[in-house]
C-alpha cells in the first residue's frame, strides 16, 4: 500500500475507533516508516476529525473515548521508535488538569482532557481530590502553560480560588492561565476569584484554553 493509502487507513480506523485495524497498519510499517509521520499524517487527523465531529454533536462521548483509546494504543507502539529518532511532536501546550481537594468527581474533567488531547494539547491527568499545594507543585514540575481546576460541588469550587490565591502569593499566577471548570461554576465565579476563563461545555474548554494560549504567544 502507498503512504497516501495507510495514512488514510490509520485515520480512518482512529476516528472508528478500531484498534485491530490501526495496530496491524502501524506494525506493517514500524520497521522503515518515520515514526513522526505515523502520528502526525496517519493518526492525528483522524482524532482532529473525531474531535471536529463531538464539537458539531455528530458523534458522541463513547465514540470520542474509543477514538482516544485506538488513538494511545498505536502511541503505544509509535513512542518508543519516536523517542529513539530524537524527534518531537509539535504541542499547542501544556495543561496540568485535575479535580480540586475533597471532590472525587472525574467524568467532566476527563471529557474535557480526551477532547483537548484530541487537539494536540500535552495534558497532564492529575487526577481527583488534589490539593492545592499539589496543583501548583506538579504545574511548576511539568513547566505547564494552563493550570486547569475542575470542581463539582459548591462546597469544593472554593478551593478553585485557594489554588489562585496560593499562585499569587508566591509570585507565581502570570506564569499560567488560570482554567476553571464544573456543575456549579460560571463566569461570574471565574471572574470573582481572578481565572483567566470557564466553559460549561467540553468544546468552550478547548476553544477557550487554545485563544488564551494563543494570545499569550502574541505577548497579550
Ligand atoms: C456522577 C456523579 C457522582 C459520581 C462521580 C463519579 C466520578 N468518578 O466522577 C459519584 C457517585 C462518586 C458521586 C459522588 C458524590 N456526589 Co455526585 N454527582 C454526579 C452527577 C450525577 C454527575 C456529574 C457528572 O459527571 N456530570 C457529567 C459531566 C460531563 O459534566 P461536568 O462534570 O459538569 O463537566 C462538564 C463541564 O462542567 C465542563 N468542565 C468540567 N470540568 C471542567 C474544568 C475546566 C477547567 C473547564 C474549563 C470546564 C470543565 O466540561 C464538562 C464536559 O461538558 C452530579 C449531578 C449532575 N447532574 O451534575 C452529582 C453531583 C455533582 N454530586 C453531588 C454530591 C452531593 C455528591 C456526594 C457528596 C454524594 C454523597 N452524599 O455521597 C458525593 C461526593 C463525593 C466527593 N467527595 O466528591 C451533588 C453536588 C451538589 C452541590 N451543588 O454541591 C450533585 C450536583 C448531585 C445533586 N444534584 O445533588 N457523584
Amino acid at each position: 500500500m502507498d503512504k497516501e493509502g495507510l495514512y488514510k487507513k490509520m485515520s480512518a480506523s482512529v476516528l472508528e475507533g478500531d484498534t485491530d485495524v490501526l495496530l496491524a497498519a502501524i506494525n506493517s510499517v514500524i520497521n522503515e516508516a518515520d515514526p513522526l509521520e505515523l502520528v502526525q499524517d496517519g493518526m492525528m487527523p483522524g482524532l482532529k476529525n473525531v474531535g471536529d465531529l463531538f464539537g458539531k454533536g455528530d458523534v458522541f462521548l463513547p465514540e470520542l473515548l474509543m477514538a482516544a483509546e485506538t488513538f494511545q494504543e498505536g502511541m503505544k507502539i509509535i513512542e518508543p521508535k519516536l523517542a529513539m529518532s530524537g524527534k518531537k511532536l509539535e504541542k499547542l501546550g501544556k495543561v496540568v488538569f485535575g479535580t480540586v481537594l475533597t471532590d472525587v468527581h472525574e467524568i467532566g474533567k476527563n471529557v474535557v482532557i480526551t477532547l483537548m488531547k484530541t487537539r494536540g494539547f500535552d495534558v497532564v491527568d492529575l487526577g481527583a481530590n488534589v490539593s492545592t499545594t499539589g496543583f501548583v507543585e506538579k504545574a511548576e514540575a511539568a513547566e505547564a502553560d494552563v493550570i486547569a481546576m475542575s470542581a463539582l460541588m459548591t462546597t469544593t469550587m472554593t478551593y478553585q480560588k485557594d489554588i489562585i490565591d496560593y499562585l499569587k502569593e508566591k509570585g507565581l499566577r502570570d506564569n499560567y492561565i488560570a482554567l476553571v471548570g464544573g456543575g456549579p461554576v460560571n463566569e461570574e465565579w471565574a471572574e470573582e476569584i481572578g481565572a483567566d476563563g470557564t466553559s460549561d461545555s467540553a468544546v468552550g474548554a478547548v476553544e477557550i484554553a487554545e485563544r488564551l494560549i494563543a494570545n499569550r504567544k502574541r505577548g497579550n
